[in-house]
């Protein structure tokens, strides 16, 4: 899950510039995501998510190396995990982003919080993201209890790093 938790805090410290909306608005008049969502935090979010997952693959393959079970050093498996990393940490920041969309048809101004939602936005998008290239990542039932325990303690863990990011001067607001 790091490639997917990763990206939102790394959004919110490079991002900035030019929203990805371009400043337009919908037919209702309201902004179509607002000026939370840039291309700078997309693309920033994105690579340090990517990233975090590559130096994971590479942790595990060590592991594999130091218990003596060998590995293809680029084997399909390796291809496979890093597509899920993409996907887990692109999926974070589109279901981040289409939240946004939501939010603003709702009427709710950039920032403004909608509890739980808010929280779990970039979880679902990640899963989403991972189903649609690897599906055969959800059918156990030790993936279930996985998924169980992170869509509980994500929104505490999503709370707490968010308000240090508020009192850094990272975010704006404490949620
Ligand atoms: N951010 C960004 N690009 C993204 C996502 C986030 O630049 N794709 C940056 C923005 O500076 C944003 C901050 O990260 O303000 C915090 O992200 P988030 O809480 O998701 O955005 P909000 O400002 O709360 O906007 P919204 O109401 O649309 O969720
Ligand atoms: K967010
Ligand atoms: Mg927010």
């Amino acid at each position: 899950m790091l490639p997917a938790y990763l990206p939102n805090p790394f959004a919110a410290v490079f991002g900035g510039g030019k929203p990805i909306d371009w400043g337009r608005t919908y037919k209702d008049g309201r902004r179509i995501l607002g000026d939370g969502k840039t291309y700078r935090g997309l693309f920033s979010g994105i690579f340090c998510g990517f990233i975090a997952g590559c130096i994971e693959i590479w942790l595990s393959s060590r592991g594999f190396e130091i218990m003596g079970i060998e590995m293809p050093a680029f084997g399909p498996d390796y291809k496979s995990a890093l597509i899920v990393v993409l996907a887990l940490s692109s999926g974070a920041l589109f279901g981040d982003m289409f939240k946004s969309f939501f939010k603003r048809r709702m009427g709710l101004k950039r920032g403004a919080s909608l509890p739980l939602v808010d929280q779990l936005d970039f979880v679902v998008g990640a899963w989403v993201f991972t189903y649609l290239v690897a599906p055969e990542w959800f059918v156990s039932n030790f993936t279930h209890g996985i998924m169980l325990t992170i869509i509980i303690i994500t929104p505490l863990l999503h709370l707490t790093t968010n308000i240090i990011g508020y009192l850094i001067g990272v975010k704006k607001e404490p949620w």
